[in-house]
């Protein structure tokens, strides 16, 4: 039993579900946190029970705030469409004693969600899927288009600053704390290479042609939760890094995800490629939501996105095997490294296809 599954009980029993916990099975999708899923007998709701990973969410009273602003806002705006605030919008379960968290005795952050029905989170696109993915991380966008940016805090500091990302790996290289650098000499020879396009964005900030707006930061086709039937969007999950930032980096990361014709973790290189054709769907239903709101510079920016976001998680997965696998779960000793070769692989092949994705985008202008 993991260090996290002595307390999922416990933490269960802390919070105010309809029915007593009975049994839980962990769920692996995500990177980050430990997310169980919790049952309390037939006939009753199903619960997500989360253990925040403090390592990372150094401040989880604030990241909680972040999270229970965004899904009240957004639950406003589910009730004012006609929608279903029990499954469009992430329902967040307080504790017994009105808390956002059950703290447990080595002080892990335990909190907990309704589980939604008959919805399916997807570590694979297909077309249908990801043009509903679109759509839904598009929509989300609008929903929090008025919300009070400056009251979210920064969950994690330069999040998306793909400068700040490079310079994080090139420490992470220079240190090579555990002597690994030797056996990706080429892979990081080649990422560090690729320091002149990280200003692409923040030039674009600068200047004022590339906006800040609240977005969601982590739009990987897993964190948006689709009807198991008809592939609709039905609800964004994983709202820890809601804070301002480009609509580039949502465009982006999805597109680093989704539009890959092999896993983030494929090893047979051969079969990572960047698939123009889902580029080009997840761009339609992206737009769709959001071109009317949209600079041209944005319109034009989104192939740098992708690619710049598949940069920097590159360099993210690369840094964390070097720094010795501290940050992203791994399920292998060089699971990391083989993220990083995966994602290096689609950067190659972004490079080539530049042209191809800045003319599917120029048809938006
Ligand atoms: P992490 O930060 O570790 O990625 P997430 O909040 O994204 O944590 O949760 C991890 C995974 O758990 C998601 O990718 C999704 O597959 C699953 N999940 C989370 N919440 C739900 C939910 N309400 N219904 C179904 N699956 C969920
Ligand atoms: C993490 O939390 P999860 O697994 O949805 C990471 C993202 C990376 C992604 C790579 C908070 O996402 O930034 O792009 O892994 N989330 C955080 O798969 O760092
Ligand atoms: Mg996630």
């Amino acid at each position: 039993m993991s260090e996290a599954e002595k307390y999922v009980m416990t933490a269960s029993a802390a919070f105010d579900f309809d029915g007593e916990p009975v049994s839980f099975y962990r769920c692996n999708a995500g990177h980050i946190n430990d997310t169980f899923f919790v049952q309390c007998g037939e006939g009753r709701p199903e619960y997500i029970v989360q253990r925040v990973n403090t390592n990372i969410f150094k401040n989880p009273e604030q990241l909680m705030e972040n999270i229970y602003g965004v899904c009240e806002h957004v639950k406003k705006k589910v009730i004012a469409a006609g929608g279903n605030p029990e499954r469009d919008v992430r329902k967040i379960i307080f504790t017994k004693d009105g808390g956002k968290y059950y703290i447990d005795e080595e002080g892990g952050y335990w909190r907990a969600y309704l589980a939604i029905d008959h919805v399916v989170s997807l570590n694979e696109a297909d077309k249908n899927s990801f043009y509903k993915s679109a759509l839904a991380f598009g929509h989300f966008f609008t929903q929090l288009a008025d919300y009070p940016a400056e009251t979210l805090h920064e969950t994690i500091p330069n999040f998306h600053n793909s400068k700040s990302r490079y310079n994080d790996f090139k420490r992470a290289v220079e240190e090579d704390r555990l002597g690994r650098a030797k056996e990706a000499r080429e892979l990081i020879d080649f990422a560090l290479s690729k320091e002149d396009k990280c200003s692409y964005i923040l030039d674009g900030i600068k200047r004022g042609d590339i906006r800040i707006c609240v977005t969601h930061n982590d739009t990987k086709l897993n964190n948006v939760l689709l009807d198991e039937k008809t592939g609709d969007g039905v609800c964004v999950i994983d709202l820890d890094t809601v804070m301002p930032g480009s609509v580039l980096y949502d465009f982006g990361d999805s597109i680093r995800f989704g539009a890959s014709t092999a896993r983030e973790d494929e090893t047979d290189l051969d079969k990572v490629e960047m698939d123009l054709e889902m580029f080009e769907i997840f761009t339609k239903g992206f737009l769709e939501e959001l071109r009317p709101t949209m600079t041209d510079a944005e319109v034009l920016g989104l192939p740098m996105g992708a690619y710049l976001m598949t940069y920097e998680t590159a360099v993210r997965f690369l840094g964390d095997y070097l720094n010795g696998d501290t940050y992203f779960k791994i399920h292998y000793p060089t699971h990391n490294l083989d993220r990083a070769k995966n994602q290096l692989k689609l950067i190659r092949d972004m490079d080539k296809k530049m042209p191809e994705m800045e003319e599917i985008v120029r048809r938006y202008l």
